[in-house]
């Protein structure tokens, strides 16, 4: 393997799979509507990225062993199996709907102490694992989810093999999905399986910053109890009224041993750059005092001005300067790809991140 990319610059790994989830749309309050989350998100990226001059690698192939230690092997079989179980059942035609979307999820609640069973149907099973009906399952979800894994994957070796920084173009995201279950947009934890593969490659201490506009629920839920991967983020406050809503509070600091490893910064809407770029340097300061030797971004760009999905309005230069507080840690990096929707301005802030990421 060869690090051709120049000092400074972000090597940028993708697949062609990673295009592949087309959700359709978000069934959002019982409203089927298009959703955000969209398969030209990536193009848009890799369209400005390769115009700067980025150099790009192919995601090699990798089995599913961090995978399978950051995920519950039946929330991996589900995924795969999904959506040619709703097919069989025949739900494309009867009622007429052509993607997996849950109907019941048996809460807390609602088994009050009951053993949690399988369900035998798939309309059923599609509550099991799925946490709200705006994740919905398409023919390549699986295909594109497992692929942004082998993209997150290839990046952490090429960041083994020696460079400062390497961004995984990933998608569809992945710091909503916890470790058995998902939604948010996102499937598989990218991010956390970069975490876990830096953890396994040598890394006696991972810190993840989160920049994403909402709180990576997933992520911290993945880690709250362990002290060797910490997790950092700011976002959107959910007690504004903004997802994930049950999570991502100011004092959720992880517990047992993982006590004081994580750290949750809420904005208020309308934050702008400055308070913005503050909280950055706050989860800068945090990872430095974990004593991380190796850092996993989630790079969402969602806080961005013009983005449909929060209002934090930070600017481009935000995310630059953002990209820049981080660098100064000087720790091997990897960038993943989250969130982002504003599609005309999604390139330019994700190029922004890295350069200043760059140094
Ligand atoms: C990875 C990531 O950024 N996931 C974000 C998931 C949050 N989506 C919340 C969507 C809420 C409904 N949006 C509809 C907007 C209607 N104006
Ligand atoms: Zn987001």
């Amino acid at each position: 393997m060869s690090i051709q990319a120049a000092a400074g610059r972000a090597m940028v790994i993708r697949h062609d799979a990673c295009a592949l989830h087309v959700p359709g749309a978000e069934i959002w309050v019982g409203v089927r509507t298009p959703g955000t989350e969209v398969t030209e998100r990536v193009a848009r990226i890799e369209a400005t990225l390769a115009a700067s001059g980025y150099v790009f690698a192919e995601a090699a192939d990798h089995s599913d062993d961090v995978l399978a230690s950051i995920h519950d092997p039946g929330l991996l079989h589900y995924l795969e199996t999904a959506y040619q179980r709703w097919i069989e059942a025949g739900f494309t035609d009867d009622p007429g709907q052509d993607r997996v979307v849950p109907y019941l999820m048996p809460t807390a609640g609602m088994l009050d102490g009951l053993p949690e069973r399988e369900p035998t149907a798939i309309h059923a099973a599609a509550g099991r694992w799925c946490y709200d009906t705006m994740t919905l399952i398409g023919p390549g979800t699986w295909a594109a989810a497992r692929a942004a894994i082998d993209v997150t994957l290839t990046a952490v070796d090429y960041v083994t093999a020696g460079a400062r920084l390497v961004y995984a173009l990933t998608r569809p995201p992945g710091h909503h999905a916890t470790r058995s279950a998902f939604g948010g947009s996102c499937y598989l934890n990218n991010a956390a399986v970069a975490a876990q593969a830096l953890r396994q490659a040598g890394h006696e201490r991972v810190a993840i910053i989160d920049i994403d506009a909402h709180h990576g629920n997933g992520t911290q839920a993945i880690f709250y109890d362990r002290a060797d991967v910490s997790y950092g983020s700011l976002h959107i406050d959910p007690a504004a009224g903004w997802f994930p809503h049950y999570a991502g509070f100011a004092d959720e600091r992880g517990r047992g041993i993982g006590d004081g490893a994580n750290l949750n910064i809420a904005l208020a809407p309308e934050t702008g750059d400055d308070n913005w770029l503050t909280a950055v340097d706050q989860l800068a300061v945090h990872a430095r005092d974990r004593g991380a030797s190796a850092l996993v971004v989630s790079l969402g760009v969602d806080a961005a001005q013009d983005d449909p999905e929060s209002p934090l309005r930070v600017s481009t230069r935000g995310y630059e300067t953002a990209g820049r507080i981080m660098a100064s840690l000087r720790l091997p990096t990897v960038a993943v790809q989250e969130g982002g929707y504003h599609l005309d301005t999604l390139g330019t802030l994700v190029d922004a991140t890295l350069s200043g990421l760059g140094g």
